[in-house]
């Protein structure tokens, strides 16, 4: 359910949006394509950029989940 935005940092997604998800894009936080940092698996919206969008979208889809099932979400 978690789909696309559950963010896989080690190729394994956990099956939840939470604050797991929003670290990982802070890690690459603030850098665009073809930086060392970024990681087009936290670009979220593929704007080829990684900024604070990405974790608002995060964010949102996770109030989005919490609203339907409350076993998806864990902040
Ligand atoms: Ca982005």
């Amino acid at each position: 359910m978690a789909g696309r935005y559950d963010i896989a940092p080690n190729g394994i997604q956990n099956g939840a949006i939470n604050m797991e998800d929003i670290v990982s894009i802070i890690f690459s936080y603030n850098s665009i394509k073809g930086e060392q940092n970024y990681n087009e698996v936290m670009d979220i919206n593929a704007n080829d950029a990684i900024n604070m969008i990405d974790i608002v979208i995060c964010l949102n889809i996770s109030i989005v989940l919490q609203q339907n099932t409350l076993n998806e979400i864990i902040l």
